[in-house]
C-alpha cells in the first residue's frame, strides 16, 4: 500500500490491522540501583509487546515491575492478561484509529499497564504506517520536551549531593528526590544549602499517613515545586485534607489510576498537579484524555517515568510534547538506566536540559534485535 492510501479525508490514519502480537520478557541490569520508599531495584524484567500488521511493526513497553509494590499489576499478571485476553481482542480486527484500541479491550476490567503496552504498540504501528512521527498522531505541539531527573534514596547525604551535582552538570532542568520517613527534611535541607533555589521536588511513593505527616508540614517551608504522592496509593480524601494544610502543591501519581479518579481528585482538591504515566491509565488515548481534563481544570501535568527502556522512553517523549505538559518530567537520558539501551539512537538530553522529539516515523527509534535477543527470557507469538 502506498503512503497516501493510509490516510482518510480528515488526514488521519485509516486503519490498523494487527495480524501478529509478540510478547517478550527481557532481563536488563540498571546502570545503577534505584531505591524508593517501597524498595530497591538493581535489574528489571520487562515485558515488551511487538505488533505486526501489513508489513509494518510497532513496539510497546509494559511498565509493570516484577513485584506488586508500585501497583497491583506485575510483569507476570500483564503477560497473563495480554496472552489470554487482550491480544485476541485486537488480532485480525480492523481498527479505525489507534485511539479505538482501548475500546476493543474495554470488556477487561482494570489491568491498565497490560492494556497500555498493547495500545501504545498499535499507535507506533499506525504512525509508522502513516510515515509520521507518533507525536503528530497524538497531537504534540513542541519539538523538544523539558527533562528532569528522579533520584533514588541514597546511602548518605553526601552521596545525594554528589548525584545531584552530576545531574545538574548534565543539564537537567529540575531534580526530584525520593523521600521516606527518616529521609526527608535533612536531605532537602542539604540540597537547599548546596544548590540554593534549584527547581526541586520530592516523591514519597505513599510512605506517609496523616498521622506521620509532620516532616511534610516541615517541608512546606522548603520552596519545593510540589510533593508527589505523600499518602496512600488509592487515597484521595486524606490528600485533600493534607493539601488544605500545605502551601506546596501536592502532585498525585499512584492515586490517579483512571480519568474518573483524576476527576474525583480535582473535585476534592486532593492535588494541584498531576503526574501522567500512560501505563497507569491504559495508554496514549487515556493519557490524552487525562491531559485534556487537567487542562480544562487549570491543573498542570508532567510526564512520569517507570525506568523504561528506550521503547517506552521514546513513547513518553512523544506524549510529553502535548501542550499541557508544562513542567519538566521524569523522562531522562537512556544512559541513566541501561547501557546500552535496546534502541538506537538512545534518548539523549541536550546541554539545555531538553530532549528533542524524534522526527522519524512512529516512535522514531529502532529496536536493536541482537541486544533484545541477548536479554530475552521468554517469547510468545500470537496470531489471529
Ligand atoms: O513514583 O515516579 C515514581 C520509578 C519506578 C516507579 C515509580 C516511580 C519511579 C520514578 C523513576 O520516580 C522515574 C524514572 O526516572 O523513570
Ligand atoms: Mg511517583
Amino acid at each position: 500500500m502506498t503512503r497516501a492510501a493510509r490516510w482518510n479525508r480528515r488526514g488521519e490514519p485509516r486503519d490498523v490491522l494487527i495480524d501478529a502480537v509478540e510478547l517478550r520478557l527481557v532481563r536488563l541490569r540498571l546502570v545503577r540501583p534505584f531505591e524508593t520508599s517501597f524498595g530497591r531495584v538493581e535489574e528489571r524484567r520487562i515485558l515488551l509487546v511487538r505488533v505486526d500488521g501489513e508489513g509494518a511493526t510497532g513496539w510497546g513497553e509494559c511498565v509493570a515491575d516484577v513485584d506488586p509494590f508500585y501497583s497491583a499489576e506485575t510483569t507476570h499478571t500483564c503477560w497473563h492478561v495480554l496472552e489470554s485476553y487482550l491480544a485476541s481482542a485486537v488480532l485480525g480486527r480492523r481498527i479505525g484509529h489507534p485511539r479505538e484500541v482501548g475500546g476493543a479491550m474495554r470488556h477487561v476490567r482494570g489491568h491498565s499497564m497490560a492494556k497500555a503496552a498493547l495500545e501504545m504498540a498499535a499507535w507506533d504501528l499506525a504512525a509508522r504506517q502513516a510515515g509520521v512521527p507518533l507525536a503528530a498522531l497524538l497531537g504534540g505541539t513542541r519539538e523538544a520536551i523539558a527533562s528532569g531527573v528522579s533520584i533514588g534514596i541514597q546511602p548518605s547525604i553526601g552521596a545525594l549531593v554528589e548525584r545531584v551535582a552530576a545531574e545538574l552538570e548534565a543539564g537537567y532542568q529540575r531534580v526530584k528526590v525520593k523521600i521516606k520517613p527518616g529521609w526527608d527534611v535533612e536531605p532537602v535541607r542539604a540540597l537547599r544549602e548546596r544548590f540554593g533555589s534549584l527547581p526541586l521536588m520530592v516523591d514519597a511513593n505513599a510512605a506517609y499517613t496523616l498521622e506521620t505527616a509532620d516532616p511534610l508540614l516541615a517541608l512546606d517551608a522548603a520552596g519545593l515545586m510540589m510533593i508527589e504522592q505523600p499518602l496512600d496509593y488509592d487515597d484521595l480524601s486524606d490528600h485533600a485534607a493534607l493539601q488544605a494544610r500545605l502551601r506546596t502543591a501536592i502532585c498525585l501519581d499512584e492515586s490517579i489510576a483512571s480519568i474518573a479518579r483524576a476527576a474525583d481528585a480535582m473535585a476534592l482538591r486532593a492535588c494541584r498537579i498531576v503526574n501522567i504515566k500512560p501505563g497507569r491509565v491504559g495508554g496514549h488515548a487515556a493519557s490524552i484524555a487525562l491531559h485534556d481534563l487537567c487542562a480544562a481544570h487549570g491543573v498542570p501535568v508532567w510526564h512520569g517515568g517507570m525506568l523504561e527502556t528506550g521503547i517506552g522512553r521514546a513513547h513518553n517523549v512523544h506524549l510529553a510534547s502535548l501542550p499541557n505538559f508544562s513542567l519538566p518530567g521524569d523522562i531522562a537520558a537512556s544512559r541513566r538506566y541501561f547501557d546500552p539501551d535496546v534502541v538506537e539512537p538512545p534518548i539523549e538530553v541536550r546541554p539545555d536540559g531538553t530532549i528533542p522529539v524524534p522526527r522519524g516515523p512512529g516512535i522514531g527509534v529502532e529496536v536493536v534485535e541482537e541486544r533484545l535477543a541477548r536479554a530475552t527470557e521468554a517469547v510468545v507469538s500470537l496470531r489471529a
